[in-house]
């Protein structure tokens, strides 16, 4: 009689076992953009990585725009979580591995992969952080070249400009302090004029406050504000001035006015971990770092606008600190 009892019970139970992987299929990812995407380097290839690892595989993707409002953002992906519709949130934001972790005692089946934040022992989300100080060093250390050059936008003044749209924790405690460091490296008579543009997109802004800190000897430029960066680049561009492109490849949005691009390959990890996500091997409740000795950091040598436009001294000079930093 037990026997008839277990061989049934196997029985019934294994529809739902059958049912339950099926359900695993994955169906549906929402791409959370905490902000807009346009103008933003980390949102548009957050996007290009996803639609990459996806393409051709059935898998669909929405991407929904959360808006400039940061008390917004918790409602917003809360909703997102909410419609049940989703196997798998992807953002990218420091703040957004809070968001999702208060989300996630709510909704305990919502899956979350999140860069450029960190969160580790939540059994549902993913962090992957980028050790950004490397990044800022290189650009710091490429503008103190810049402006002790004789570049011909170059002036006397050992002076450099940073344009941030404003304080967050990973830029006062890593990106401010690698990029004063680099600078230091040149030479530590060069200080940094500093000006806050107040949110991620007002470019008209960025331009203004450019233009005032060129008059007061600024010839370099660092912009850290998303969308107002276009400001930056723009009035660079007419002044004759420099700027470093940061997060991506930027040189031809000014072949000769960047001068610089110092990046995170935030494409190709989105693309990697996606990936990872797809075969059931991303590591949930794991915060990972990821640097430029493993790639996913990287100051852009061999673009023809960037061997054009800058010294050979400079050049050279960047590869040495370059090939230093990936060691
Ligand atoms: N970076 C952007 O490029 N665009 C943005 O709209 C943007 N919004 C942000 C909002 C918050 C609340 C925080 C903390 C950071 C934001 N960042 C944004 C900065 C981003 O996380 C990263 O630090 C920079 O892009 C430099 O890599």
């Amino acid at each position: 009689m037990k026997k008839i009892i277990i061989i049934l019970g196997i029985f019934t139970l294994l529809p739902i076992y059958g049912k339950s992987s099926e359900e695993k299929t994955v169906k549906s990812i929402a791409i959370f953009i905490p902000g807009v995407t346009a103008g933003s380097p980390i949102y548009e290839e957050l996007e290009e990585g996803v639609k990459l690892a996806t393409q051709d595989l059935g898998v669909s993707v929405k991407t929904i725009e959360g808006g400039f409002n940061t008390a917004e953002w918790p409602e917003k992906v809360k909703e997102i979580a909410a419609t049940g519709m989703y196997n798998l949130i992807v953002s990218s934001n420091p703040s957004m591995p809070e968001i999702a972790n208060e989300i996630s005692k709510e909704f305990p089946n919502q899956k979350f992969l999140i860069l450029d934040g960190n969160l580790s022992g939540n059994p549902n989300i993913y962090t992957a952080e980028y050790k950004q100080y490397d990044q800022a060093y290189m650009a710091g250390y490429l503008a103190g070249l810049v402006t002790l050059s004789n570049m011909s936008g170059a002036n006397i003044q050992k002076k450099v400009g940073l344009i941030i749209a404003y304080n967050y924790p990973v830029l006062d405690e890593v990106i401010i302090p690698g990029f004063k460091n680099g600078l230091k490296d040149v030479d530590p008579e060069i200080t940094i004029d500093t000006r806050v543009v107040g949110n991620w997109w007002d470019a008209t802004k960025a331009s203004e406050l450019t233009s005032i800190m060129i008059q007061e000897g600024s010839d370099v430029f660092l912009s850290i504000s998303g969308g107002a960066t276009q400001g930056v680049i723009s009035k660079c561009q007419d002044s004759g001035k420099y700027i470093i492109h940061f997060d991506s490849n930027g040189y031809s949005k000014a072949p000769g006015t960047v001068v610089g691009s110092t990046i995170i390959r935030q494409k190709e990890l989105t693309y990697k971990l996606v990936k990872m996500y797809l075969e059931n091997t991303l590591p949930f409740g794991k915060a990972e770092v990821f640097s430029a000795k493993d790639g996913y950091i990287d100051f852009i040598q061999d673009d023809p606008l960037y061997q054009e436009n800058v010294p050979e001294e400079i050049k050279s000079k960047m590869k040495t600190i370059v090939e230093k930093i990936k060691e």
